[in-house]
């Protein structure tokens, strides 16, 4: 049996929470903008989400795409967590319903898996990479977090917190996902891949912020989970071997 990375399926994960007028337009990108063979689980809360119809509706006719009931806790950390559980192994992207990532970037990112990166990240920060409205403080701090750890402590992204990113599974379900809230998870796992020598890799991605739907997004209550990972990645970088001199 072939069991290299090539023959593992794309697995797209996307938690929602009412997001039932964006879902059919984030499904119709899908359709555009990721070739098959891939795999869409739509990871919702509660069966009163208002986009848990509309996708019933969508899946009757898409046979790659299924919804997953997160039966873990409420929000979008144990949302990502029951993604990860439900995709098993191979390649699992995280993307959002809010329409704000740009799936262009997804055969670039799928290469870079294939080359032996275990986290691929969507980066607004690096050279060709943008980022379009948001709000101002969550947006600097954002950026001050991914260039911090890229220029001080080496991570090899400019862009540690965002989501949209692409894992492999078993490594995600190996090192275990300690959020319980909200979009740290992310920076988490980024961070304990870097502290364990993982490959990581990144690409340039536009970031535009969502026109429908709310944000639901707890700057300040998510903060100090922020800080708290953050601080581990600085440390992991103070960790590593100088590089060798020339
Ligand atoms: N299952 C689940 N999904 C959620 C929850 N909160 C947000 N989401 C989904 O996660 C994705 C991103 O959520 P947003 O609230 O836009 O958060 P964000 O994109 O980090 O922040 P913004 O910059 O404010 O847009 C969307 O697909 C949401 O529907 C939640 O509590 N549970
Ligand atoms: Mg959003």
């Amino acid at each position: 049996m072939d069991s290299s990375p090539q023959a593992e399926l794309l697995t797209l994960i996307v938690p929602v929470y009412n997001e039932h007028e964006n879902f059919p337009r984030l499904v119709e990108q899908v359709e555009r903008d990721i070739p098959q063979p891939f795999r869409l689980l739509m990871v919702y809360d509660f069966d009163g989400d208002t986009t848990v119809p509309v996708a019933r509706e969508l899946a009757a006719t898409r046979p790659w795409m299924s919804l997953v009931h997160n039966t873990l806790g409420r929000g979008p950390a144990n949302a990502i967590r029951a993604g990860f559980q439900a995709a098993g192994s191979g390649p699992a992207l995280v993307v959002m319903a809010d329409l704000s990532d740009d799936l262009r970037c997804v055969p670039e990112m799928l290469r870079l898996y294939r080359e032996g990166n275990r986290v691929v990240c969507a980066s607004r920060y690096m050279r060709g990479g943008k980022q379009v409205g948001g709000p101002l403080l969550k947006r600097t701090l954002s950026r001050m977090a991914g260039l911090s750890l890229y220029y001080l402590a080496g991570l090899p992204t400019h862009d540690a917190t965002n989501n949209f990113r692409l894992y492999d599974a078993d490594l995600v379900n190996e090192m275990g996902i300690e959020s319980e809230r909200g979009f740290e998870i992310g920076l988490e796992l980024t961070a304990k891949a870097y502290a364990r020598r993982e490959r990581i890799a990144e690409t340039p991605s536009t970031w535009t912020d969502r026109t429908a739907g709310e944000s639901r997004f707890q700057l300040w209550k998510w903060l100090p989970l922020y800080l708290r990972w953050w601080r581990h990645a600085m440390k992991a970088g103070w960790s590593r071997p100088p590089a060798p001199s020339k």
